[in-house]
């Protein structure tokens, strides 16, 4: 039965902050990486409005990013904006940056400490070979961020040139975080580009969401490294895909989860019943050699995941109204959480 979970669990076990918008202001890339088995969508939307004499008309300045994460440090994507200034003459309006990103030094972030990421790039509107060195230094409520940035053709310009930026973002709770930067080409002539941003993890999901005010119309090196002329308003939402949620489509939901089948039939010393993206009973306490079942009564999947060092034996996934037992034979306390879900939580104590 272990090496199936150690399987599993390659996969699946990795902690979801990488995305998040408490650690990144809006004009950098930074040092994260979504974690492997996952494809980031990241939706940048910002906007501004004309005055009354051009009928208020709206503008929209759109960048979707795609990005997959090959294991813990690096990943590939895309970022796809479909009003680009980047390239204006030739006028190019649609803007697309192919990248890989890989981090070199540090965790993924929310981990205090320093991360240093290289990412090379390429952008098809202004034809340039770009890259961006990033580094992020989190301590407490706060995170740091610096990039250096390359481009062979900036802004489709013959000439290569540098761009420098820097933001921070403190965290006012776990949940809430204000957020800034600032972008530049080097050399005279060109406007920088800058950001501000109330951030917010929207509770019981992966998703992060943002309120942002900037001048920087994509969200590519070379978009975060101009300014327009005017102030956009808009907002940032990720989403992070866990490819293994949609092992539904392809596994028909067990009433029992295989691997367990022997203890199934043994009486459980405890019971907790996930509903509604919850654990039931917080906290579990059993003596050593019992048994705890975990029933899901939701229609969608979780997993009892427990925290490393026991990650690698002690865990299991619970299909749509699935049913998970779990024999804990050492004295200890077992704090575990769901990945799709990281705000559920629970604990098994063991006496
Ligand atoms: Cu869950």
């Amino acid at each position: 039965m272990r090496p199936v979970l150690s399987c599993a669990l390659a996969i699946l076990a990795a902690p979801l902050s990488a995305q998040s918008l408490l650690y990144r202001s809006p004009n950098l890339g930074g040092t994260w990486t979504p974690d492997g088995g996952v494809v980031q969508f990241n939706f940048v939307h910002r906007f501004y409005v004309a005055p009354a004499a051009s009928g208020h008309k709206v503008t929209n300045f759109p960048t979707f990013t795609v990005a997959a994460g090959l294991g813990q440090r690096i990943a590939v994507g895309v970022h796809y904006g479909s009003n680009s200034l980047v390239s204006l003459s030739p006028y190019h309006p649609n803007e697309a940056e192919v990248y890989a990103r890989y981090r070199v030094v540090g965790a993924t972030a929310g981990v205090p400490g320093l991360a240093v990421a290289v990412t090379p790039a390429y952008n098809s509107a202004a034809q340039s070979a770009d890259g961006e060195l990033s580094v992020d230094y989190t301590r407490g409520s706060f995170t740091l961020s610096g990039a250096v940035r390359g481009m062979s053709h900036p802004l489709r310009n013959p000439d290569p040139r540098a761009a420098l930026a820097a933001g921070a973002v403190w965290r006012l709770t776990d949940y809430v975080a204000l957020s800034a930067d600032v972008g530049s080409l080097l050399g005279p002539t060109t406007r920088a580009a800058w950001s501000a941003a109330l951030d917010f993890v929207i509770p019981s999901s992966p998703h992060t969401f943002s309120l942002q005010a900037s001048n920087a119309t994509t969200s590519t090196i070379e978009g975060n490294s101009k300014g327009f002329t005017k102030i956009l308003y808009g907002f940032e939402f990720t989403i992070p895909l866990h490819l293994s949620r949609f092992r539904p489509w392809f596994h028909r939901p067990e009433r029992v989860v295989r691997i367990n089948q022997p203890l199934m039939n043994a009486a459980a010393a405890a019971e907790v019943v996930i509903e509604v993206l919850r654990f039931g009973s917080d906290t579990v306490t059993v003596s050593a050699g019992q048994i705890v079942k975990w029933v899901n009564r939701d229609n969608f999947e979780h997993t009892v995941t427990f925290n490393a060092p026991d990650a690698a034996h002690l865990s299991g996934a619970l299909s749509p109204k699935g049913e998970l037992a779990i024999r804990f034979d050492q004295p200890g306390t077992y704090p575990y959480h769901c990945l799709p879900h990281p705000t559920m939580k629970g604990v098994v104590v063991v006496k």
